[in-house]
């Protein structure tokens, strides 16, 4: 397994996260990066610290082009204003007030675009946000080409949503990847967001679509961020219907129910017969992790990542959260090593099958 990575993730780095009611020093920070490619260094996974170039063709076709627009210039025209800090939104159309009309000065524009006030955008951000996005399109083409990847992104994707940002997220990674497996043939294509928090943006970018399957597993959104999206009744629309699937489950939930959700949604992940698996892997569903609550130990990470691979379907991960900063590299590269060693033993049963069915041939 390839892991692509870009050092450019260091441009995005916040000095404050609204927490609390406190300005705290961000939990989405550039330590989680350098300790998981630590791991993975240890273990003697194959480094690719070459990403392509941002493909910004694609990025439309997820996210609107004045989406795109506004985090490229969000950070000029904030500081225009002589804004001091870094940029947070403060006005939000709520209930009632025009949430589809953009307005023009900085302050309306943050609102109108921003769904968590938490992530401020920084002079460095929208480098950072292309550079995992690269990262995530780059792995997704080392699948296509027949070999299971992890892309190390940073800032994280699974919250940015069609004309949304927050959560941590600006670009939705995972769901650039699906775009680029469908554009290289795919013919469906399921997306899997084991992330402790509901995957709220890849839900809203493929909500009307039959041609990918969404499936999250997280805390349930009356108990835990988003908040306002992730409900089991989420179901997709139109000609989506039924290809949106939502486990939201309570606080301390432990791993046995957890893994039930996990296998529920790989039954209908194996009905689908995807073509590709796209996983949304955050680890912040471990035990410690600082701002969730599931009970997940560090062994259950290797535990799922054998299910995962059990499917015997090209797959790609794309890193998400995991809080827990000294524990997140060991979290996520267990699920790695999970997947590859029952990867690895699906194809040696499959070369057996082969061999029974030839031997069986020349001896009859
Ligand atoms: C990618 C990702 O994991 N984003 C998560 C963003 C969560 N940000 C807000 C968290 C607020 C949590 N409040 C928890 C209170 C715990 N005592
Ligand atoms: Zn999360």
């Amino acid at each position: 397994m390839k892991v692509v990575r870009s050092e450019k993730h260091r441009l995005h780095f916040p000095k404050g996260e609204l927490y609390g009611g406190e300005l705290v020093r961000p939990f989405e920070c550039p330590e989680r990066w350098d300790i998981v490619l630590e791991e993975l260094t240890k273990r003697g996974y194959e480094d690719c610290n070459d990403p392509d170039e941002f493909d910004v063709g694609l990025a439309q076709s997820i996210h609107t082009p004045d989406f795109i627009e506004f985090l490229e210039t969000a950070w000029e025209q904030w500081a225009a204003e002589g804004m001091k800090g870094e940029a947070i939104p403060t006005v939000i159309p709520a209930r009632r007030m025009h949430s589809n009309r953009v307005p023009k000065h900085i302050d309306g524009k943050l609102g109108y675009y921003c769904m968590a006030i938490e992530t401020a955008i920084t002079g460095g951000t929208w480098e950072a946000a292309k550079s995992a996005a690269a990262c995530a399109i780059t792995a997704q083409k080392l699948v296509s080409a027949g070999d299971p990847a992890f892309a190390l992104c940073r800032p994280p994707g699974h919250h940015a949503g069609k004309d949304l940002y927050g959560g941590y997220c600006f670009l939705n990674n995972a769901s650039l990847a699906v775009e680029g497996f469908l554009r290289d043939g795919a013919g469906r294509v399921a997306l899997l967001d084991v992330d402790f928090h509901h995957g709220n943006g890849s839900q809203d970018i493929f909500y009307d679509r039959n041609d990918v399957l969404f499936c999250s597993i997280h805390g349930h959104p009356e108990d835990a961020f988003p908040h306002f999206l992730g409900y089991s009744d989420e179901r997709g629309i139109g000609s989506g219907e039924g290809f949106n699937r939502n486990y939201p489950l309570r606080p301390n939930t432990e791993f046995s129910a957890w893994n039930e959700a996990l296998q529920d949604a790989c039954r209908h992940i194996q009905k689908f017969a995807p073509d590709a698996i796209v996983v949304s892997l955050g680890v912040d569903t471990y035990k410690d992790d600082p701002i969730s609550f599931f009970r997940l130990e560090s062994d259950d990470f290797t535990n799922y990542g054998e299910l995962i691979g059990r499917l015997s379907v090209p797959t790609l991960f794309i890193m998400e959260g995991g809080y827990a900063v000294s524990e997140i590299g060991m979290n996520a590269v267990n699920v790695l090593d999970g997947f590859l060693s029952a990867w690895h033993y699906s194809w040696i049963r499959f070369i057996l099958l082969c061999f029974s069915l030839w031997w069986s041939n020349t001896s009859t």
